[in-house]
């Protein structure tokens, strides 16, 4: 069953067209960029939320970049595997992933012959339910639930993220 964070916290009514932008440092390619427009796709599709690319990454309701170890929040990345990702609850849009990961963009992961793969999309519709304000859940085939076997692409909603995102929003 999903969860939420405690005190419920959630994007307000009144800002259902949220914008994100990645940190220009990091100069992802336009492949990179484009997992995360599928990413966030997935939700918008189950609830009222909208999410628009912005080059101003100062003003960006979410902001995502890439980070190698201590970068500055308390929370450092750990290299290959471990922490691979995180996001705060709203309304904070602080999205950040492990730079140290081997990322794999396209294709199919579960035929990489690198151990470690990890799958971009998967990871990010994980993320983006903490950033709409989704705990984990206990259901194993939702996106949010905590683990995820390796060299896995899991990206479609589960019926219980569903539920949990359209009784936030
Ligand atoms: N990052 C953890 C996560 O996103 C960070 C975390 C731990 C967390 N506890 C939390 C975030 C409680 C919010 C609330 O869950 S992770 C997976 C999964 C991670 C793990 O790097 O371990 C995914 C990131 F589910 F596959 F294990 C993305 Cl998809
Ligand atoms: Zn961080
Ligand atoms: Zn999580």
């Amino acid at each position: 069953h999903y969860s939420f964070f405690p005190g419920t916290p959630v994007w307000p009514q009144n800002r259902r067209d949220l914008t994100y932008a990645f940190l220009p440092e990091n100069e992802l390619s336009d492949e990179v960029k484009t997992v995360f427009v599928g990413a966030f796709q997935r939700w918008s599709a189950a609830t009222p939320l909208t999410f628009k690319e912005t080059t101003s990454f100062y003003s960006a309701d979410i902001k995502i970049g890439f980070f190698v170890g201590d970068h500055g929040d308390g929370e450092p990345f750990d290299g290959v595997l471990g922490t691979l990702a995180h996001a705060f609850s709203p309304p904070s849009g602080r999205f950040h992933l492990d730079g140290d990961e081997n990322w794999v963009i396209t294709g199919d992961i579960s035929k990489s012959s690198v151990e470690s793969a990890v799958d971009l999309e998967s990871v990010a519709v994980h993320e983006i339910g903490h950033l709409l304000g989704l705990g984990h859940s206990s259901v194993e085939d939702a996106i949010m639930y905590p683990t995820i076997s390796s060299r896995t692409k899991k990206v479609e909603l589960a019926s219980d993220d569903v539920l949990g995102i359209q009784t936030l929003y």
